[in-house]
């Protein structure tokens, strides 16, 4: 298992972490640091296929070395693509790579006999000769003949010279029929997809970016569920190529998708009650709220069936959810199959344009999201991100309501009910809203530590409280007065050595489903008990307030006195 960390660089922010992921962008440079590349990357440097591969580096998933005396090249065409370059063209394109199913998964999925052929469907811009053709021959050497249709590449407007006829030439030698597909302008890669699908002729459509390694067995996990049962979109586990060495890590199985308040994607992971009962079905495919957006199957008449895409968005971002929420809403399921593994490069940063800019072509696609499919929530969304609010009125969404009302498709209450049932938004019957200290005036606030998936962790501390209300000081509370303290992220007030230590602090970490992350609120005292040891929330005697809070006998002072201020959400 691997921890996945997100680095942030000074100045820059975090659009939509995903590794969770990392579309990191350089912010503080405006979006004018998408423009182009830096003054001294020159077309030449660019435009060269620089595929000069070095006769096993990178095999079997290994990371590769860049020998010292090569490092300033190495860095100047990091830059191109915000990978290393290099280490990618010193890879085969058909590099090996180890199985990493789990054993069981030999075993399954392989009665092919009957199964219907998919398209796989490669959208991209700029992409890299090395890591677009080794995605092509990946799929190529590890998945049944007899289960590929066609692979289908989609150019959304390349400016590289090398994707033009040297890609055109390249691919007529290839055994599987493969074509490339060229929009006439950016269309950004929801509508690229789009332009794929309606070329397939496959039955099942299977879409993968254009930087990613299929390992064996991934498809035929992939194509058997959904021949099962067309109404399934299907996620293979997305592993993670490293984006310095192109090292292959496998991830962990058992983390599902969701996402935050202001609808970024997020892994999070299953509860432990989950995980046990999982231990007799390790290679099940499992449910998941919400898919990464880039690498799935599903049935191509059930897929324009559901309404496709949304043609209005743009360039990147938010199509995940909207496709999520659709086919949980209409009717359909979205799962993982745990033993389908696919490799993603993961970068820090987004290497190309954003016409428009990223925040309005982002939060654009994020508001309609929350128009079309959130009802009530959306004023939520609206209500604590600035960005979206502002994109909310340029946003035309009739054709998509209406397709949701011909669908006739459930509500997102429903779906936060089944789907997400841990999840950790507001809700009639839940509190929303500061937790404020009688006394000191002062509000709990999320930790701004980082803990594995990039969840923040950290002591359950105190600071001023802000003006006006604001999501870093906002908790939810799963009953009216009893239940789990979330925010966002899915974080809980939790207290981990409640069992042992005599005053055990009090911290914020992954919520878990574990009892000793229920509290109870006493309107009458004003305390907060924490339910499986009986204690209160209270200040550290010792005054180590920095440290942290503590649980200490429940004695109803001063000190143990909480105000619950609620906070309107829609
Ligand atoms: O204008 C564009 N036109 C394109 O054709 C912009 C992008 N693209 C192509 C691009 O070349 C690439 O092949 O679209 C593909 C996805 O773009 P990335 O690789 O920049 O996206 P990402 O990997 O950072 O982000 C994820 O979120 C996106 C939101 O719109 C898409 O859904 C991506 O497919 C998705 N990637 C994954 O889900 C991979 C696994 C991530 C995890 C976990
Ligand atoms: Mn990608």
């Amino acid at each position: 298992m691997v921890l996945l960390f997100c680095r942030l660089g000074k100045g820059q922010k975090e659009y939509v972490d995903r590794r969770g992921v990392h579309v990191v962008v350089g912010h503080y440079l405006g979006d004018a640091a998408f423009a182009g590349h830096s003054a001294n990357l020159t077309d030449e440097i660019i435009n060269s296929n620089m595929y000069a591969p070095v006769p096993g580096d990178g095999n079997d998933g290994m990371a590769v070395v860049i020998p010292p005396h090569m490092s300033d090249r190495m860095r100047q065409l990091y830059r191109i693509n915000r990978f290393n370059l290099m280490a990618s063209d010193r890879i085969s394109v058909n590099r090996t790579l180890p199985d990493v199913r789990k054993k069981k998964c030999k075993s399954k999925y392989t009665d092919l006999e009957g199964l219907p052929k998919t398209s796989v469907i490669i959208v991209f811009h700029n992409e890299a000769w090395s890591t677009l053709l080794r995605t092509v021959w990946s799929v190529i050497n590890r998945s049944p003949r007899n289960l590929l249709e066609e692979i289908l590449l989609v150019d959304d407007a390349s400016t590289r010279g090398f994707l033009g006829k040297g890609l055109e030439d390249y691919i007529k030698n290839l055994t599987v029929p493969t074509k490339v597909i060229r929009t006439r302008k950016r269309i950004g890669l929801i509508r690229a997809r789009l332009m794929g699908a309606k070329k397939a002729n496959g039955h099942i459509l299977t879409f993968l970016d254009a930087h990613c390694e299929c390992t064996t067995g991934w498809l035929e996990a992939l194509v058997t569920r959904v021949a099962e049962d067309r109404t399934r979109v299907v996620c293979p586990v997305i592993d993670i190529i490293s984006d310095d060495t192109f090292a292959y890590v496998r991830s962990f199985e058992l983390h599902w998708g969701a996402f935050n308040w202001d609808l970024h994607f997020r892994w999070y992971t299953m509860t432990s009650d989950e995980i046990i009962k999982r231990r007799k079905e390790i290679t099940e495919p499992f449910r998941t709220p919400a898919m990464a957006g880039g690498l799935f199957a599903m049935d191509k008449n059930y897929f324009f069936e559901i309404g496709a895409y949304d043609e209005k968005m743009e360039v990147w971002g938010g199509e995940n959810l909207e496709l999520s929420f659709r086919v949980w809403q209409c009717g359909g399921t979205v799962e993982i199959a745990p033993c389908s593994h696919v490799g993603h490069l993961f970068r820090k940063s987004s290497p190309y344009s954003f016409p428009g800019g990223v925040s309005q072509v982002l939060y654009g696609n994020l508001a309609r999201v929350a128009l079309v499919w959130m009802d009530e929530w959306k004023e939520f969304f609206f209500k604590f991100s600035p960005e979206a609010e502002r994109m909310r009125d340029k946003q035309a969404v009739r054709s998509r309501i209406e397709l949701r009302k011909q669908l006739n498709c459930k509500g997102f209450r429903w779906y936060l009910n089944n789907v997400w049932p841990q999840h950790f938004f507001p809700m009639e019957g839940r509190f929303f809203g500061a937790i404020k200290h009688e006394v000191r005036g002062e509000c709990l606030e999320k930790p701004t530590g980082k803990g594995s998936l990039n969840q923040p962790m950290g002591p359950a501390v105190l600071v001023r409280c802000t003006s006006v209300p604001q999501l870093s000081q906002m908790f939810v509370m799963s009953g009216e007065r009893e239940g789990f303290i979330a925010t966002d992220e899915s974080v809980c007030l939790d207290s981990p050595d409640s069992d042992g230590s005599p005053f055990p602090r009090v911290k914020v970490m992954a919520c878990s489903g574990q009892a000793r992350q229920r509290w109870k609120y006493h309107i009458g005292n004003k305390t907060l008990q924490h339910v499986s040891s009986g204690h209160c929330l209270d200040l550290p005697r010792d005054g180590s307030i920095e440290k942290g809070l503590v649980l200490n006998p429940c004695v109803g002072s001063g000190s143990q006195a909480w105000i619950m201020q609620s906070v309107e959400w829609r």
